[in-house]
């Protein structure tokens, strides 16, 4: 693991264009639960299932309560060093690309500036049926399931399965892939698409990809480099050995 680092590290160091993917392993550390895995179950209900739209239609009051519980678990955790080194790396790379998959918020609140959000921001809501829309926070939602002056649902201002990605956010996020120089894949089962596909992107243009996980992923045997272990450690140490080498 030692030699793989310090690999990683010799690499890292001079690329000027580095862009990460990161998913729910990158807040477990904090205390957000993942969706797969041991983290995926709320009062028995299977976290990836309560994540569509078919499932706020059949039990809209089941799913509020789900976001209802996940946003007081958020609101309730840190972010831990890992991510305050993705906030670092907006000054230490000159281009520097942060593109997560998470809604916790907790990448800006280390101080990312820039943040991708492909699945949207659960201290978000918007209306079922007309264009409104808004920040909702902590202890902001009211009765639930809350609903729009007009009427209707609000509902969570997140990706459900089968809907589309906000179209800017993930077009520049494959042009990112595309151009960086080195990509870190950092926390995610890589399962869902179209975020899973953009390490691809990167590797096709030539860029070293570098995957950190607690355990293999489908993406581990596109990777480069896999690091293996919390991303809370590997992130630090990683940004150590960079640090070393400036002097
Ligand atoms: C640690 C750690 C530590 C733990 N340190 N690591 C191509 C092929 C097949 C299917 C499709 C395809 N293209 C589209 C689809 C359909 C679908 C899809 O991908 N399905 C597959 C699952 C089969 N995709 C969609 O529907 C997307 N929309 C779309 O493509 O629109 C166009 C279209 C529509 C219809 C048909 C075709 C095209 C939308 C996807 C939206 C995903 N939404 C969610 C919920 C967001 C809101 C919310 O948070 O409530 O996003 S689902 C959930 O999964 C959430 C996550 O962002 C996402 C990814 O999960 P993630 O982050 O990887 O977490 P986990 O739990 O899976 O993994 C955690 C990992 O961390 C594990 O590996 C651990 O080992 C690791 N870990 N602790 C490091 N300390
Ligand atoms: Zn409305």
């Amino acid at each position: 693991m030692a030699s793989t680092l310090s690999r990683v590290a010799e690499r890292l160091h001079d690329c000027r264009r580095v862009v990460a993917l990161t998913g729910a392993g990158i807040s477990a550390e904090s205390g957000v639960p993942t969706f797969r895995g041991a983290g995926g179950l709320w009062k028995n209900h299977d976290a990836a299932r309560l994540a569509t739209p078919e499932a706020f239609a059949m039990d809209p009051l089941l799913v509020w309560e789900w976001y209802a519980w996940r946003r007081d678990v958020i609101a309730s955790c840190q972010p831990h060093k890992g991510h305050l080194v993705l906030a670092g790396w907006e000054r230490r790379f000159p281009e520097f690309g942060l593109v997560t998959q998470n809604v916790d918020g907790l990448h800006q609140r280390a101080g990312s500036r820039n943040v991708r959000t492909l699945h949207g921001d659960i201290w978000t809501v918007r209306c079922t049926r007309c264009s409104c829309s808004g920040f909702a926070g902590p202890g902001e939602l009211g009765e639930l399931p809350p609903r729009c002056t007009c009427g209707a649902l609000l509902r969570p201002g997140v990706v459900w399965f089968g809907e589309s990605l906000p179209q800017d956010v993930l077009e520049e996020s494959c042009r990112l892939f595309r151009e960086a120089e080195a990509a870190l894949v950092i926390g995610t089962s890589g399962l869902v698409h179209p975020a899973a596909g953009l390490p691809e992107l990167a590797r096709k243009s030539g860029a070293m990809v570098v995957e950190i996980n607690l355990e293999p992923t489908p993406l581990t045997r596109m990777a480069h480099e896999f690091l293996q272990g919390p991303a809370g450690d590997l992130l630090p140490a990683l940004d150590m050995l960079l640090k070393e080498k400036d002097a």
